[in-house]
């Protein structure tokens, strides 16, 4: 069989010889429409062009015919579950999006009559009914953060067999190839064939970890939501799903070992929780994209929610006259049962959530209320600490840290935001230090995060929960990871990043229309490479992307002012 022949290293060659095909040879962007110019232009969308742009991509003029009811994937290489179930979910994004143009009804009922449309085009090479996915390693069962995501497509009108490749490693690879090869078809101007262009991609991600937070303590989101926005993240190459689960309004995770936690800390125990099948559903739809599950149980801040139903975790907070008072603040670092309680619970997070990675949180810890506890005062006294809250925090961290270390057999890996790295808290080198402060000037933390050898993960210019009036996807676009000063070695150490949506302003009626197309621009910064940097030119495939994206069905907001999709409801 063909492919049988072709591996990595052959197309590569066809890339490094200048694309020795005949089809090749006067490879060109295309951009069917002029670029905006002058006043009051807008930008107008682009067809068959890939969001976020691959690292190496080469077009033609040339065109196939995609006929629905003859296209298929052919899988010859390596096949698991998440490969038989991700050729449907392709096949039907690509011929039946929810809100599909009617492209593939009119092809059936009109093609006869009117195939002469494009079989008189000059450029017209033929019908395209096969695609062969070669995966050429066993499937992993899980994402990771060491996952090879690296793919190669070619589409040659003047291969015979007329076959397209899609060739990955890995099945990871073959996921990211199959999303692109579904943005390399579009609708043909009068709306009745499916077409594609000759192409050839090589791509990979620049980073490996590119994530997508989102917050559902503030207000509950509902699993069809957690579901869309896994599309979603599936769609724009993204592979973090950071759940940051619980906070203090919430505690919406129904555990097992502690089910009052949900019973007594969530806005509804009969509704606004997540029992364990929903947990298991989320993690199952995330891995069959390719996207790592990464749950964050914040401690010791931002942990009201836990209080109700764990009585004697948190700090009870003291008046000025040295009564208690009836509120209370952050975990209380002192009792030793609290870290039996931690153990415990953390035992059964690491359990559930298959992913090597859980993120401590450990941020905007109020030390107000720890100084005005006289328990947790007399034990500083003791520690010979006096007033520096800073070592008390560090002394949970460490603590949380063994006894979570201890009962995983040292397998728990670890993200925390960086003011654990700020008050000197010492951690397991493995650990990723997440840098959200300071959206304008990230540059010093990272620089100081690598410097002490910790890899890093960043946030900062990429809060998402900011809302304004105008175009901002554009300073998501330009904010650049590396640009701080360092070595080399230092560079290396930054694996990636998050858009963040918080979730005090929005809720499931809101999350996905104002977290999409923003998130895109975080997708591409941290997928394609660096010199991917211009905004006028990633403008036009941005609002091709946002086309595609509603045509899929999802209800994403225009970011760019002035817009027109041929579908938009
Ligand atoms: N909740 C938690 C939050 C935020 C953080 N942690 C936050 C801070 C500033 C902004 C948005 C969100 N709501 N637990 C910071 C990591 Cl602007």
């Amino acid at each position: 069989m063909a492919i049988k022949s072709v591996s990595f290293l052959l197309l590569l060659l066809d890339f490094s010889l200048g694309l020795a095909e005949p089809d090749f040879q006067k490879a060109n962007l295309r951009f069917p429409f002029d670029l905006p110019k002058g006043n009051g232009a807008w930008i107008r969308p682009t067809v068959g062009q890939i969001w976020p742009k691959p690292q190496l991509e080469q077009s033609t003029d040339n065109f196939m015919v995609l006929r629905p009811s003859d296209f298929h994937f052919q899988i010859t290489g390596n096949t698991c579950d998440i490969l038989e179930e991700a050729i449907h979910r392709y096949y039907d994004l690509i011929f039946f999006p929810p809100r599909g143009s009617g492209t593939s009804k009119r092809f059936q009922k009109l093609s006869n009559k009117y195939s002469m449309t494009w079989e008189k085009n000059e450029n017209f090479r033929g019908y395209l009914d096969t695609v062969v996915l070669h995966v050429m390693q066993p499937c992993e069962k899980l994402p990771s953060l060491s996952m090879d995501e690296h793919y190669e497509i070619k589409i040659d009108a003047t291969d015979r067999p007329r076959e397209g490749i899609i060739l990955g490693q890995s099945v990871w690879g073959i996921l990211r190839g199959l999303e692109s090869f579904s943005q390399l078809v579009y609708s043909s101007q009068n709306g009745i064939a499916f077409q594609i262009n000759s192409t050839m991609i090589m791509d990979f991600p620049r980073f490996p970890h590119r994530g997508l937070l989102l917050d559902s303590s503030r207000h509950f989101l509902p699993l069809p939501v957690i579901k869309d926005n896994l599309d979603l993240m599936a769609q724009n190459k993204l592979n973090v799903f950071h759940w940051h689960i619980t906070d203090d309004p919430a505690f919406p995770y129904e555990s097992r070992k502690f089910p009052s936690l949900s019973q007594l800390g969530s806005f509804n125990p009969y509704s606004h929780v997540y029992s364990p099948s929903d947990v298991e559903y989320v993690i199952q739809y995330a891995r069959m994209r390719g996207i790592r599950v990464i749950p964050e149980f914040d401690t010791p801040g931002h942990t009201q929610s836990w209080g109700p139903g764990s009585p004697g975790l948190l700090t009870p907070c003291y008046k000025k006259d040295g009564t208690k008072d009836n509120f209370f603040g952050p975990i209380n670092p002192v009792p030793a049962k609290n870290y039996k309680f931690l153990r415990e619970f953390f035992a059964e997070i690491f359990q559930v959530f298959p992913d090597a990675y859980v993120h401590l949180g450990g941020d905007e810890v109020d030390f107000s209320c720890w100084a005005s506890n006289p328990e947790i005062i007399s034990f500083m006294k003791q520690q010979r600490w006096e007033q520096d809250f800073a070592r008390l925090e560090q002394f949970y961290m460490q603590r949380l840290i063994n006894v979570t270390q201890d009962v995983t057999k040292g397998e728990m890996r670890y993200l925390v935001w960086q003011e654990v790295i700020d008050n000197n808290v010492v951690l397991p080198s493995s650990t990723v230090i997440h840098v959200w402060k300071d959206g304008n000037n990230f540059h010093d933390e990272l620089a100081r995060v690598t410097k002490f050898g910790y890899r890093t993960v960043l946030s900062s210019p990429w809060y998402l929960n900011y809302i304004n009036y105008g175009v901002d996807w554009d300073r998501y676009y330009l904010a650049e990871p590396l640009s701080f000063n360092g070595t080399e070695s230092q560079k290396r150490l930054v694996i990636g990043g998050e858009a963040c949506m918080w979730g005090e302003f929005i809720d499931a009626v809101s999350v996905t229309s104002i977290t999409w197309p923003r998130a895109s621009a975080v997708a591409e910064r941290l997928w394609s490479s660096a010199s991917t940097n211009d905004p006028r030119l990633a403008a036009p495939r941005l609002e091709e992307h946002r086309c595609r994206l509603l045509r899929r069905g999802f209800n994403v907001n225009p970011i760019n002012g002035v817009s027109y999709c041929d579908i938009e409801w």
